[in-house]
């Protein structure tokens, strides 16, 4: 189902047209009312008068994340905090928050561009949507709250943790539709699996998962063990929470970006030069109709690239790719650019893995070392424990060396490193309550 087909299906001209206009008021009203961005754009040597049409959009100068930080609370809100009807904050790991800010009209827009994903993802009014995202500070519960509302859902604010009394109430109450992280919907699926719920006697069918990079080795794992259709969905606090990108039930092949809010490009993460379809740089994105916290051109960190091309669900909204991770992610290592999900993505074809792992950084000397950590799938796990319990060590050893071995490589063949494998029994690593996982354990930043 389209929630709002009259953009979400608009013609290119139409589309363009429509940010042009958005574009040129945004820009003169940040001009008017942010005092920090009046004197970026003086310093640039840019006048609102400049801005036309998204062509002009290059010649703005960039917003980071620094930018919010560094006029920490309030300094780039374009209301009085009396306008405000709501302030968010996403958590950094260290320091003050980036807080964000909405008016009334803010926290509507919100409401409809989650419905939009919602109804993308195969939601329809009435069904019940299970919300396991959490509620707070963080934007993703409240967010997805106001889309199932504005669908017309039934909206059960089951937010994170307490998974057993989450999966009672979900079979309890026949929830339709899940929205989570992805690494929370896997841990949704083992409890699943651990009260003996068949996916196939609930009405559960679709789930909307996002804020945190994953892959289609999750996807299909989410899948088969919860028995839905899942679909990526894409946002950030910084442009308004979750909502920027939804997928499509119909292909899940790029999620459709809300366009007519969110004016997306894709740069070069070295020169901030813009790069055409299908080329993978930073994702920049311009908020066109925000009130309360209106961004140019703001550098989201996002490595992505985007496809313009038409989509079979109809929908004309550029689509971008799944988040390879974010510039502040990627590890170095030996001096080869690492995104965790491109280890994960090397893993994925190997039957014997699950999706649970953890990357290990140190440095011995001058040089960085890799451990990949990853768990071992229940099946293989249990022909390995059989194995040896029957005395067949020889056979037993020789299965884990052979998965070590072609983990090892794929990792080597696909990312490029070298890579110490170490396989863990099914259930060693944490498990996510509903946040975002943490992959990476860099004990070179440690020292
Ligand atoms: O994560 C908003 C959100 C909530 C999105 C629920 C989707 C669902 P922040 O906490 O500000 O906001 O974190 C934003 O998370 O810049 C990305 O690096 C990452 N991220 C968000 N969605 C995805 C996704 C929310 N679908 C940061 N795939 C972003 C990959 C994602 N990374």
């Amino acid at each position: 189902m389209i929630f709002e087909p009259d953009v979400e299906t608009m013609s290119r001209e139409a589309m363009i047209e429509l940010q042009s206009a958005r574009l040129h008021e945004m820009v003169s009203r940040v001009y008017e009312q942010v005092a920090p961005m009046r004197e970026r754009l003086e310093e640039a040597g840019i006048k609102p008068s400049d801005i036309h049409s998204v062509s002009d959009l290059s010649k703005l100068p960039f917003t980071k994340k620094t930018d919010l930080r560094d006029t920490y609370p309030f300094g780039l809100f374009a209301r009085s905090t009396k306008e405000l009807a709501r302030i968010h904050a996403s958590s950094g790991t260290t320091g003050k928050p980036t807080v964000v800010g909405y008016t009334r009209a803010d926290l509507e827009l919100f409401g409809k561009v989650c419905a939009r994903a919602l109804a993308g993802g195969g939601a329809e009014p009435g069904m019940i949507l299970h919300n396991a995202y959490g509620y707070g500070l963080f934007t993703g519960g409240l967010g997805f709250h106001a889309g199932g509302e504005s669908l017309g859902m039934v909206v059960v604010p089951a937010s994170t943790g307490m998974t057993e009394r989450q999966v009672m109430l979900m079979v309890d109450f026949g929830a339709q539709v899940l929205s989570c992280t992805p690494s929370y919907a896997l841990t949704i699926a083992t409890e699943f699996a651990r009260q003996g719920v068949d996916p196939e006697d609930i009405p559960l069918r679709y789930a909307l998962v996002g804020a945190e990079p994953w892959t289609e080795t999750m996807r299909a794992e989410i899948d088969s063990r919860l028995g839905v259709k899942s679909v990526n969905v894409y946002g950030l606090s910084e442009i308004i929470g979750p909502g920027v990108s939804f997928e499509c039930v119909e292909e899940r092949s790029g999620s459709h970006i809300n366009e007519d809010h969110f004016l997306a490009e894709i740069v070069d993460p070295d020169t901030g030069e813009q790069l055409p379809d299908g080329e993978e740089g930073v994702l920049v994105i311009t908020t066109l109709t925000k009130e309360a916290l209106p961004l140019i051109r703001y550098w989201t960190g996002d490595i992505t690239s985007l496809n313009h091309s038409a989509c079979s669900c109809g929908r004309t909204l550029t689509r971008m790719a799944m988040v390879k991770g974010r510039t502040d992610d990627m590890l170095i290592i030996r001096g080869i650019n690492v995104y965790p999900s491109q280890i994960e993505a090397a893993f994925g074809g190997i039957d014997e893995l699950a999706p649970y792992y953890r990357l290990l950084v140190d440095r011995t000397g001058t040089l960085d070392e890799l451990e990949v950590e990853v768990e071992l799938s229940e099946d293989a796990f249990h022909k390995v424990a059989a194995e040896f319990l029957s005395d067949e060590i020889v056979e037993a050893d020789h299965l884990l060396r052979r998965v070590r071995d072609r983990t090892q490589r794929s990792i080597r063949e696909n990312v490029g490193v070298s890579a110490k494998v170490t396989l863990l029994e099914p259930g060693k690593l944490p498990r996510s309550e509903g946040g975002k996982a943490q992959r990476v354990v860099d004990k070179r930043k440690l020292v």
